[in-house]
């Protein structure tokens, strides 16, 4: 007991140390309420005994998965003090509730998960709480069940109204009065692409911009080339802005773009705006093919070791973390932004205008 609560500590140190040091990988704040303390299997474990952690993690789709992937596995070593189970759901939301389920079956000591889709969720989170097993969820949101002691992750909202916002000013600014706009969603019924497009939408209405078409390309490159190659085809010469829902569909979309001989990015014909800001998504903002790009950040592990390691040793934990989350765009024209967010306040937050340097920190 005594050298696992010694463990749950230099962990809960090393996190602290560890979010210093990075500012985006610092929580902004926490939400609402204060989740209770979960009594754990692992806190009433023996001496020398690792925490089994199962996480069942979206797939691979995208670069943001794998340094969100290498985030948690990272944190959650065996030098921590953790045994992982990891598994690739490989975007298949039957394989993830499957997942959870040989994770309560196997008596794990918490669960984490990364889910894929919002719903669907009460009754396997009702069997966790049955078998006293502990959830945390990551990044996505589940929006039908409260069974879960805490979720970290970002504000996918605020990321699709960042977008607007910066949108109307740029426009304004470079003189275009009239916006038709191409949308390139995410996963369909994941929380990233439900709050991405409603703050983007909310934007848009208000400013009469028209959405020509808004399809979904599975937050794969591939997926964004396939929807942008069949845009191309249908609406040539008929739109200025493409709005990408991550860096991978943007890579496919320019890819389509360039094969269709339709010029995008600073000195192009469509602006093209994108979300997460990996290291190659910020690379393209750099070169002027992306104008702005909306970071996610998907360096959760440390936070949500944190999580688990409190937990263990007792502590209480806040039911919800949001990650901190800097706008990137292209030209220095623009610094700020200022526009209502999702919890109904008006805020400005800067705009980084992207360097080499930046590029260079990025993930
Ligand atoms: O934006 C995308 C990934 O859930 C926030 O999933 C995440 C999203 C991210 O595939 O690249």
């Amino acid at each position: 007991m005594k050298k696992f609560l010694a463990l749950a500590l230099s962990l809960v140190m090393a996190v602290s140390l560890a979010a210093c040091g990075t500012s985006p990988s610092t929580p902004a704040a926490s939400g609402s309420g204060s989740a209770g303390s979960a009594g754990s299997a692992a806190a009433s474990g023996s001496g020398d005994q690792l925490i089994t952690v199962g996480f069942a993690q979206v797939g691979h789709e995208s670069d943001w998965r794998t340094a969100s992937t290498k985030s948690v596995q990272e944190a959650f070593s065996k030098d921590n003090g953790f045994d992982l189970q990891f598994v690739d759901c490989d975007n298949d939301s039957a394989a993830q509730l499957e997942a959870v389920r040989n994770f309560i079956e196997q008596d794990v000591d918490y669960i984490v998960i990364d889910p894929i889709v919002s719903t669907g969720w009460d009754t396997v989170l009702t069997e966790a709480d049955d078998a006293g097993i502990p959830v945390i969820v990551i990044d996505r949101t589940i929006d039908d069940s409260d069974k879960y002691i805490s979720w970290v992750g970002s504000e996918f909202t605020n990321e699709g109204l960042a977008a607007g916002a910066w949108l109307k000013d740029y426009a304004a600014l470079k003189g275009i009065s009239e916006l038709n706009i191409l949308v390139i969603e995410g996963t369909t019924g994941s929380s990233a692409q439900i709050g991405r497009t409603n703050g983007f939408k909310k934007l848009a209405d208000e400013n009469g911009w028209k959405i020509i078409d808004s399809q979904s390309g599975d937050f794969t490159q591939e997926g964004g080339q396939k929807v942008m190659e069949s845009y191309c085809k249908s609406y040539a010469g008929q739109f200025n802005v493409v709005v990408c829902q991550n860096d991978n569909e943007a890579f496919g979309a320019e890819d389509a773009m360039s094969a269709a001989g339709i010029s995008y990015g600073v000195d192009g014909d469509v602006i093209l705006i994108s979300f997460d800001a990996c290291t190659a998504g910020l690379t393209d903002v750099l070169a002027g093919k992306i104008n702005a790009d909306f970071q996610c950040n998907p360096l959760q592990g440390p936070f949500c070791a944190d999580i688990v390691a409190k937990l263990a040793a007792g502590d209480t934990v806040n039911k919800e973390t949001y990650m901190e989350e800097p706008w990137y765009v292209a030209e220095d024209a623009l610094t700020e932004i200022t526009y209502t967010n999702n919890a109904g306040n008006e805020v400005t937050e800067p705009l980084v205008h992207v360097t080499q340097d930046v590029v260079d920190a990025a993930y």
